[in-house]
């Protein structure tokens, strides 16, 4: 973990950032599944902070040092020990050798800081990074690979003038703390609005959403159809054509464009109303031949009838008598409350993620991989003031785009989200969270433990 100076643009003077071996992203860690990996995580910040740490939240109060990091690999199956637990952080000059087992199918997975308090600032600095675990049955499937196999980690910041990173604040001056940020300026791979020249082929691009709270929503210029084939936690059943791409903060999309018959055009990738890149397809014939596979892996549907608990879970948002949000709950409890979620190792449990409120929250489980089961629409102010659900539609399945498997789901607003997960792996203490940093910072997290049989 170290403070560099970096040019997010030719035009602009250099931003300080803090990054993961002297880049943001970090460098990307590429290891095959079954292959375990030691990292020692040296944090070798500066005495202080550069961004506006709010000392009323829980875990950041004025009495706990300024500059703490604990980096956590999103979607990996490790030990409690070596997850980065957000109470596991520590100074400049110490450092933490974690255990990767790697012991999961081939997926795009990011490391990032996720200390408690402060980890929405931790990583707006630039504190995160890939982290591609490779298996057999992905190579055989021959998708493109070396140079037309790109990560795209996209993040959106506010820049001031003088190229510094802009953490907004809120009119309390004791209580700095914003519900969301939203930056102005679109940033891939460490660099504003970039261009990249392609070849008029077929490339796969590993997209990750590194943004505090914004969602994307990702389209070409000139309309084509592009392909889906994996989703947070590998490969999809079978490619998914689409013309827009959904990525709430934290999900991964791994995506198939083929830029063949589109010689000499300029193709921008937007998002909203933004643009995030351009692709420069250069002249002449696809030097590919291969076809996208029609069939990429099973993904077996974990039976309903195999869960032997089901857990009802609000999201539920405080507000202040001004009507703004003042913090968030998981299952209505804050963080230091006792551990309410525990399942026991290797069973199946139905988590039913019930959202009141107006905002999509991106839930995230560590540790373990899920599938979406359906959201339903239901009454979110009977719900509030009786504590039971009265549904007004019909359930309805996940998008094909997320019909694999996930780590990280939109838990929509006014909507119920029912995800179903087999808690495989190690037993202990992890934590399950909203991936909205803001929210994750002011009490949208909980501590879960999976308990030995
Ligand atoms: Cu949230």
């Amino acid at each position: 973990m170290q403070q560099v100076q970096r040019k997010l643009h030719r035009d602009l003077p250099p931003t300080r950032l803090w990054t993961y071996g002297g880049a943001s992203p970090g460098p990307t860690i590429e290891t095959r599944s079954g292959q375990g990996l030691l990292i020692e995580w040296a944090n070798e910040l500066p005495p202080r902070h550069f961004l506006p740490i709010d000392h009323t939240l829980h875990g950041a109060e004025a009495s706990r040092p300024e500059v703490r990091g604990v980096v956590h690999v999103h979607g990996a199956k490790a030990p409690p020990e070596s997850d980065g637990y957000p109470e596991d952080w520590y100074v400049p000059g110490q450092s933490r050798t974690y255990y990767y087992p790697n012991q999961q199918e081939a997926a795009a997975l990011w490391y990032h800081d996720h200390t408690m308090g402060i980890n929405r600032l931790n990583a707006y600095a630039g504190m995160f990074g890939l982290f591609l675990i490779r298996d057999d049955a992905e190579d055989a499937l021959n998708l493109p690979k070396g140079p037309y196999e790109i990560p795209l980690v996209i993040c959106d910041r506010l820049l001031r003038q003088d190229g510094q990173l802009d953490y907004p604040v809120s009119g309390d001056e004791a209580r700095p703390w914003v519900s969301e940020v939203f930056g102005n300026v679109m940033v891939v791979n460490g660099k504003a609005f970039p261009f990249l020249e392609v070849e008029p082929r077929r490339y796969r691009f590993r997209v990750l959403n590194a943004s505090n709270a914004r969602f994307f929503h990702l389209s070409l210029s000139n309309g084509q159809t592009f392909h889906q084939i994996g989703t947070d936690q590998g490969l999809l059943p079978a490619p998914v054509p689409l013309e827009r791409s959904s990525l709430a903060p934290a999900e991964r999309a791994d995506l198939v464009i083929d830029f063949a018959g589109h010689g000499g055009e300029h193709i921008v990738m937007n998002s909203d109303s933004f643009q995030v890149m351009q692709f420069r397809v250069k002249q002449g014939q696809s030097s590919a031949s291969s076809a996208l596979p029609a069939q990429l892996r099973p993904v077996p549907k974990i039976p309903e009838s195999t869960a032997v608990r089901t857990r009802a879970l609000g999201l539920i948002e405080k507000k202040t008598m001004t009507g703004d949000s003042m913090t968030m709950l998981l299952n209505g409890m804050p963080w230091h409350a006792p551990v309410t979620e525990n399942p026991v190792l290797d069973s199946v449990e139905i988590w039913t993620l019930i959202n009141p409120t107006d905002d999509s929250h991106p839930i995230h489980l560590h540790m373990v991989r899920f599938q979406i089961l359906d959201r339903r629409r239901f009454e979110p102010y009977y719900y509030q003031t009786s504590g039971e659900l009265r549904y007004t539609g019909p359930s309805t399945p996940p998008d094909p785009e997320e019909a694999g498997w996930k780590d990280t789901v939109r838990a929509d607003p006014r909507m119920v989200t029912r995800i179903i997960v087999r808690f495989e792996g190690f037993p202990g203490r992890y934590v399950w969270h909203c991936h909205i940093l803001e929210h994750e910072d002011n009490e949208m997290m909980r501590p879960y433990d999976v308990v030995a049989k």
